[in-house]
């Protein structure tokens, strides 16, 4: 269990309490538990494994080290388990809502049996919330009003579908007068692989005549605010875009700001305090003596500090005594004390990869001969690739037998004599049939250089039976890259049921690679699992499983995921030359 998944627990834990009416203070114990563990680099699962003592660590108290200990061991929490059999999931839901806080949430369901927000627009359109005493018409429409905004707020989009809508939007305000500077902040800077909204930030002369801008983009389909320094706009696409005017002194303290993360913001803002600074949007402000003991006071301490910081990232970071901090690992998982320690990771760059080994021609589902992806992959500048077309058991895109793939074998030498310029490596993606063993026989796996193995059928199987599938492809002496491990599909289907640390320990003692397929749609192995991988020492290859040539420039995308999972180039091995490549695949981590 990660930390991630601990956290979700107890954060519900705390929901469910407040609704049940319990003591404030128990509440604000898991409130704190979350923070302190949202703030904590390594897994509280090898804390307990190494039988160290949690209540070492803030905010946690001997009640909820053994929470932690039940929840890490067994993968459950009782005490939830019973809450939640008391009280109807869709409750928590409600508290989404502006103006839904567990009193109201508890007084929808006792008095008019709402369970979800389904329950609630229905009795709210019949106007029965608003005679209930402490509501009125008034947190009514409120609540109607909240329930159609938090519709369309919980489509995120994949990172790929901003980057196809966006380029208009921002060619159309840059060629507006007075808007001398734009930037696109918050999760999409920080190239999560999803995004709720975009946070732009523009320098401009005239506030009014950049968000008239906005307003006027023919994309547009709704306005949802303007006025003052914020617009915000609902585009056709269904993507909100919030656009702030930022003055140019405090241009950097707002790029900051609204790049986010939160939780990256959040402790910004407390190491200021240590250094009796406080940061904002607007910039790094001292703290006048006299309100040292007021952080919290009335009398507006911004306009009384004196500003030292704000027009740059760079200086804002630097007034904090911090290194500039690429976006990527804004997010609170160790890049402070990594910057305090001059240890921040030289992370892996576009430009690092010297070949892509995940791909497909005609000779399978591919849409271009092998000729075309060879000569697509030399354009690009690498200095080898590897075809690797599916193998036979996907059959229907024909997938290659052993006869077949001699075949390939010629067509390689052939094409490879014509294309001196690059190395061409026989590869092939070997599906892992249902029980665990590879669709290809052993000699021809001895002949290949680069072996993909991945699951493309039986998606939904238990997890113990998936789990003891994948780990006997694992073991088998010729698997060598681990093709996008867990099969999701973002926004469409959900990860194959394994055991993700079981496999990335295989992966670790066989050998084996993991990749990360570029493709904006899968981005799979995820940043969490990247970093577990990392951890544990397993190598990482980052391949676009191109299907037609310009999804070869995808691979940015797998670059970004790698590097929120703080990725170097020493961990990616597609980074090497050719021989230190093929002599690293199947070679187990030194430990
Ligand atoms: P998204 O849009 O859900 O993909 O994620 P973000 O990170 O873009 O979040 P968004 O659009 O709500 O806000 C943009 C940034 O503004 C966010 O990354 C950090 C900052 N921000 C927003 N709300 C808060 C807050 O309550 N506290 C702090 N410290 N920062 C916030
Ligand atoms: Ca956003
Ligand atoms: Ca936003
Ligand atoms: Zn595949």
């Amino acid at each position: 269990m990660e930390n991630i998944e601990i956290v979700r627990v107890l954060d519900e834990v705390a929901d469910l309490l407040e609704i049940q009416q319990a003591n404030p203070f128990r509440v604000r114990a898991y409130r704190n538990a979350v923070r302190t563990i949202n703030a904590h680099a390594t897994p509280l699962r090898k804390l307990v494994e190494q039988g160290a003592d949690l209540t070492e660590l803030p905010s946690i108290g001997k009640g909820m080290a053994e929470n932690i200990r039940e929840l890490v061991g067994s993968g459950r929490l009782a005490m939830l388990d019973e809450m939640a059999a008391e009280i109807p999931a869709g409750l928590v839901e409600l508290m989404r809502l502006p103006g839904v806080g567990p009193k109201k949430a508890r007084k929808l369901w006792d008095e008019l049996g709402v369970e979800s927000i389904d329950d609630l627009e229905e009795v709210a359109s019949e106007g029965r919330v608003a005679e209930l005493p402490g509501f009125g018409l008034k947190t009514q429409d409120r609540i109607l009003r909240g329930i159609r905004n938090y519709r369309t707020n919980t489509t995120r989009f994949r990172l790929g579908e901003v980057d196809k809508l966006l380029p208009p939007l921002i060619e159309h305000l840059q060629a507006t007068p007075g808007i001398t500077r734009l930037e696109v902040a918050g999760s999409y800077r920080r190239r999560k692989e999803t995004v709720g909204d975009i946070d732009l930030l523009v320098l401009a002369d005239d506030a009014r005549a950049a968000s008239d801008a906005l307003v006027g983009f023919s994309g547009v389909e709704s306005v949802i605010g303007a006025g003052g320094t914020k617009t915000s706009v609902r585009l056709r696409s269904g993507l909100q875009v919030d656009l702030r005017v930022v003055p140019p002194e405090s241009w950097g303290a707002a790029l900051i700001y609204f790049t986010g993360s939160k939780e990256h913001n959040i402790r910004l803002r407390r190491r200021a305090l240590e250094r009796k600074l406080r940061v904002s949007e607007y910039g790094v402000f001292t703290i006048p003596e006299e309100s040292l003991g007021d952080a919290l006071g009335e009398r507006g301490i911004a306009s009384e500090g004196e500003m030292v910081a704000g027009a740059t990232e760079e200086d804002v970071y630097r007034a904090l005594d911090l290194s500039w901090l690429p976006p990527e690992i804004r997010r609170d998982r160790g890049e402070f004390p990594a910057s305090d320690a001059g240890e921040l990771p030289h992370l892996v760059e576009r430009s690092d990869l010297r070949g892509d080994v995940h791909m497909h021609s005609t000779w399978s589902d591919g849409r271009v001969s092998l000729e075309t992806m060879v000569e697509a992959c030399a354009a690009r500048g690498y200095e080898y690739m590897a075809i690797t077309d599916h193998s036979k058991a996907l059959a229907m895109v024909e997938g290659l037998d052993a006869a077949k793939l001699r075949r390939q074998w010629d067509e390689i030498a052939e094409v490879q004599a014509a294309h001196p310029e690059i190395r061409i490596l026989r590869g092939l993606e070997v599906d892992i049939l249902r029980d665990g063993s590879l669709d290809l026989e052993d000699e021809m796996l001895e002949r290949l250089d680069v072996v993909i193995i991945s699951v493309h059928s039986f998606l939904g199987l238990d997890r113990a039976r998936q789990t003891a599938r994948v780990l006997k492809a694992l073991a088998h002496p010729r698997s060598m890259i681990f093709g996008h491990p867990t099969g999701r599909l973002i926004n469409r289907r959900g990860p194959i049921d394994v055991d993700i640390d079981d496999i990335l320990h295989a992966c670790a003692e066989f050998g084996v690679a993991v990749e990360v397929n570029s493709h904006p749609h899968r981005l799979d192995l995820k940043d969490s699992h990247l970093w577990r991988a990392r951890e544990l020492g397993v190598s990482v290859v980052v391949a676009t499983d191109a299907h037609r040539p310009d999804h070869l420039d995808l691979a940015t995308y797998g670059i970004e995921q790698a590097r929120r999972a703080w990725l170097t180039p020493e961990h990616v091995l597609n980074t090497r030359g050719v021989d230190d490549f093929l002599a690293a695949l199947r070679r187990k981590p030194a430990s």
